[in-house]
């Protein structure tokens, strides 16, 4: 009999991915966590039944979860990752030279372990000595974080329900926006306009209630429920689309995905995303 590993969302739409077999299945004090070798989208992480990151997608989503934010803040010496456990996100941080520090806070270290393990195609540079890795909760990390601004703060969390709900709240942006550097940017993942589209409109909103710019924008993942995924990026004093042409031509030679005519078209706004916005 045929293994099928189905996302369902909200009780009405269903991702499945035919496998080829189980690689993990564990669970952690947080989470279920799942490693699946799947026909179409090579190998897959999975968390509590939700689809998080296949080797067929991960790049649109970790180019552009890093690349806009890192083409446009005014420097990009220190970044702080929230989140993002399997590696993805820290991976496009690392390949910047210009960085000097990451920091990545994820509450769940089973996630990285067995992403350490499986994940291997990913090319994750764990033991790079600018990275400094934490197992704690991200909303108190920033709460509590009392030294040198973050240049770029990047929030790779999981749907906005059980222990990530909190980080698309106003108080963790206001943590946010107090580490961050006047001149730096915040990125975060907002989920989809059209499956979770009340989440993501209150998301937006939430952000810019607190940053001068809160922009979305979009990108195709079709591992996730609809497959139009977005992105906000939010910052006071910096304009999304005002990237650095060097620096992004030098991304743009190395990306799966990122490119500079990508990064200018993924922040328009269908009608529809106008409409939510109010
Ligand atoms: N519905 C999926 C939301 C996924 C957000 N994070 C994915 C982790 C990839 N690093």
């Amino acid at each position: 009999m045929a293994l099928w590993f189905d996302e369902i969302y909200g009780g009405k739409i269903r991702f499945g991915l035919k496998l080829k077999r189980s690689v993990f299945h564990g669970k952690s004090d947080f989470q279920s966590v799942d490693v699946v070798d799947t026909e179409e989208f090579g190998r897959a992480l999975a968390l509590e039944d939700a689809w998080m990151t296949s080797e067929r997608d991960e790049a649109h989503y970790h180019e552009m979860i890093a690349h806009p934010a890192l083409t446009t803040a005014r420097q990009i010496k220190r970044v702080v990752v929230i989140g993002g456990g399997d590696g993805g996100s820290i991976g496009e941080v690392l390949g910047d030279p210009e960085v000097e520090h990451v920091t990545m806070v994820e509450l769940d270290k089973l996630v990285v372990d067995v992403c350490r393990e499986h994940l291997t195609s990913f090319q994750v540079p764990w033991t790079d000595p600018r990275l400094t890795l934490r197992y704690e909760d991200g909303i108190a990390y920033l709460r509590d974080f009392s030294g040198e601004p973050y240049d770029v703060i990047l929030i790779d969390g999981s749907d906005p329900v059980g222990p990530a709900e909190g980080l698309y709240s106003s108080p963790f942006y206001e943590s946010a926006k107090r580490v961050l550097a006047k001149d730096g940017v915040l990125v975060s993942q907002t989920e989809s306009p059209i499956a979770m589209a009340p989440d993501f409109a209150r998301i937006v909103k939430t952000l810019r209630s607190s940053f001068k710019h809160a922009e979305p924008f979009f990108v195709p993942i079709p591992l996730y429920p609809s497959g139009m995924w977005s992105f906000t990026f939010a910052s006071d004093a910096i304009d999304p689309l005002a990237f650095d042409d060097t620096r992004a031509a030098k991304i743009e030679a190395q990306t799966r995905y990122y490119n500079r005519e990508i990064h200018r078209a993924a922040f328009a706004k269908p009608n529809f995303v106008r409409s939510l916005l109010g």
